[in-house]
């Protein structure tokens, strides 16, 4: 079976491509979805692509992630902006976390400027709408490369 990248989706990101267009583009959460399966297959990677709009149940698919699951990539959404608990969840679990904005949270009101993801994850992609899932699928691809699974069986004799 092959090792899995966890990808969590926040509060409202279920209406992409439905409201806002202007803000947060045409595409789906379900396209984005698809598309973050091919290119995880790709790097030979199981991708679990999960969104949902309460904040315990993001903290329970983190702390429940399986073995398999070698890391974290994480549109938090607004809790991105707001929660301790959820950035308390990604440390305690230990993998590597990547944070993705679709929006330049940079160019808009200040109180987006504020993360408590990013002091704990290996990078943050802001501002690239849907491709930034790709490209932080990328990186985390090469860091798990960078790093591999204690756990995995070596081949060496
Ligand atoms: O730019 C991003 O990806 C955000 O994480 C999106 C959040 C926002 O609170 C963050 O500051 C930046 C909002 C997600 C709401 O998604 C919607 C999508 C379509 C229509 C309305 C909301």
């Amino acid at each position: 079976m092959p090792a899995t990248i966890l990808i969590l989706n926040g509060p409202n990101l279920n209406l992409l491509g439905r409201r806002e267009p202007t803000v947060y583009g045409h595409e789906t959460l379900d396209e984005i979805a698809a598309a973050c399966r091919a290119r995880g297959e790709a790097l030979g990677y199981a991708i679990d692509f999960r969104q949902s709009n309460h904040e315990g149940e993001l903290i329970e698919w983190i702390q429940t992630a399986h073995t398999d699951v070698r890391g974290i990539i994480i549109n938090a959404a607004g809790y991105t902006h707001t929660s301790v608990a959820l950035a308390d969840a990604l440390r305690a679990v230990g993998r590597p976390v990547i944070e993705v904005h679709l929006s330049n949270v940079f160019a808009r009101e200040s109180f987006r400027h504020t993360s408590y993801i990013s002091p704990i994850a290996a990078g943050v992609i802001a501002g690239l709408g849907g491709q930034g899932y790709g490209l932080a699928l990328e990186a985390m691809s090469r860091l798990l490369n960078a790093s591999p699974d204690p756990g995995a069986q070596s081949t060496t004799p």
